[in-house]
């Protein structure tokens, strides 16, 4: 591990900016030596009084102090949090001092000269990790919930961070571990007396839990990532307003005037709890115009990269070649077709996309915009329900060596359905657990927690 546990580690822990408090931390053996040298109780000390006295697990009002100058830096809120009841496992301080940028790099300065070193990205969490405090997937969901975009994403990630998904893998794994035991043993001693075991129930219930853990992954990448969802048409037909609507405020310029639109504009919603990131694009027409060009090449790009289409046409015009092309483009992805302008009278029969689902509205009054939310739910989760008191899994990484867990459990219930030797039976349950506990860290390798790590805050 390049990051030693030993170091007493510094960072700011608040984002950088004005604010009304801002946060400098320490984790390591170092931090009560370090506090003392910079923090004074009380009221503003004479210059070179150093007295500390400051009682464990308390905030102390008082000043820090250029240990080097003897100049009063800030006045502050300090703690002493010892060993090992505390985020990291190790004694951690905390500084609370006025939240600008200039005494917060001040203190971070001096808390480095006094020995102290940078914490890198997520250090103070990897060594929760590493400390045995909480376990991989826990960690993850620190962050997750640092980056919740709903309060239901929020939920998912509070789930995970109590353990709730570690559990769940955990129980799987040590169904597993005693049938991979016997089969070792029974391969390793074969003249030996070894009780009779049947590995073969073991290995089926632990698909059908994983089966259906990952049956919710889907729906726990949804709450944790969002969905894209490109507003897409020809010029005219409301696809700004219908952004407006659906974010009830103006956000987007509407205008009578085909080619309003010429950039992409985002803005993300909270529609039941999904995060749903509505992307407005340029109509799109066949154009010379180089400008208008440029647009449309935006609105495809749009369209390409969403993982949902919105695609509006106007109710009270009758659907023109333009609309059959842009279908066309959608080709097969999950689509709603709004019929915008139910305010006015309504032209008639729609044949587009003649098996997608449909909804009626009027952007301008706001007519029918509840069914359109709701059809897009049903669209978002395609029928699926979610069954209560299973975790979500909601991080590509678990998903992925889930699905490994299974492969390597199917793989080694076709290995026993062939009469194949035990041997081929124990590597894959073994692969089958290396998978899970890649999950809660168990099996974690110094570069997976480089990437997860690597991908947080520095402070966090
Ligand atoms: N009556 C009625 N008019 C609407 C409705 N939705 C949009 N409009 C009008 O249609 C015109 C075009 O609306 P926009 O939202 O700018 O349409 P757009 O699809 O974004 O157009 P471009 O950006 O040019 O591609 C405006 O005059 C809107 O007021 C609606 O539901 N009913
Ligand atoms: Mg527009």
């Amino acid at each position: 591990m390049r990051y030693s546990l030993d170091d007493t580690i510094v960072a700011i822990s608040t984002p950088i900016g004005e604010g009304g408090i801002g946060i400098v931390r320490l984790s390591g053996s170092e931090t009560v030596s370090i506090l003392s040298g910079i923090f004074v109780k009380g009221r503003i000390p004479a210059s070179g009084e150093r007295p500390f006295g400051m009682s464990p697990n308390r905030l102390h009002y008082g000043h820090l102090v250029d240990p080097d100058t003897g100049e009063t830096v800030d006045e502050v809120l300090a703690s002493y949090m010892p060993a090992p009841q505390t985020y990291t496992r190790q004694d951690v301080g905390e500084i609370n001092c006025h939240g600008g940028v200039v005494p917060l790099r001040h203190i971070l300065e001096i808390c480095l000269r006094q020995g102290a070193r940078l914490a890198h990205e997520g250090e103070f969490t990897l060594r929760a990790f590493l400390n045995g405090r909480i376990d991989l997937a826990q960690a993850e969901a620190v962050l997750d919930i640092v980056r919740a975009k709903t309060e239901t994403g929020l939920r998912v990630a509070m789930g995970q961070l109590g353990g709730g998904l570690s559990q769940h893998i955990r129980a799987i794994r040590e169904e597993l571990i005693p049938a991979l035991a016997h089969l070792e043993a029974s391969i390793d001693f074969p003249e030996d007396e070894i009780p009779p075991y049947e590995v073969g129930p073991a290995i089926q219930k632990g698909r059908e839990r994983l089966e259906q853990l990952l049956s919710q992954a889907n729906r726990g990448m949804i709450y944790r990532h969002g969905v894209r969802t490109a507003i897409i048409g020809r010029p005219n037909v409301g696809k700004s307003s219908l952004l407006n609507a659906l974010l009830r405020t103006s956000r987007a310029i509407v205008t009578p005037i085909p080619g309003t639109t010429r950039d992409t504009l985002e803005e993300t919603i909270n529609l039941q709890g999904i995060p749903l990131v509505l992307i407005d694009t340029a109509g799109i027409v066949s154009s010379d115009d180089l400008i208008e060009r440029l647009s449309i090449e935006r609105s495809r790009q749009a369209l390409e990269q969403a993982d949902l289409v919105l695609m509006v046409v106007d109710g009270s015009l009758a659907s023109t070649p333009a609309d059959e092309e842009i279908a066309a483009l959608i080709g097969d992805k999950v689509t709603l077709l709004v019929v915008n302008k139910l305010d006015l009278p309504q032209c008639g029969e729609i044949a587009l996309l003649p098996k997608r689902r449909r909804a009626h509205v009027s952007a301008l009054t706001g007519e029918g915009l509840p069914d359109l939310e709701q059809a897009l739910v049903d669209l978002i989760f395609g029928g699926e329900v979610a069954s209560a008191g299973l975790p979500l899994v909601s991080n590509a990484r678990h998903e992925d060596a889930l699905k490994r867990a299974l492969q390597s459990l199917c793989d080694a219930q076709r290995a026993q359905d062939q009469n194949m030797s035990e041997d081929f039976v124990a590597i894959d349950l073994q692969a089958a657990i290396n998978a899970l506990g890649e999950i809660t860290g168990e099996t974690a390798s110094e570069d997976l927690l480089e990437v997860i790590f690597s991908s947080f805050c520095i402070g966090k």
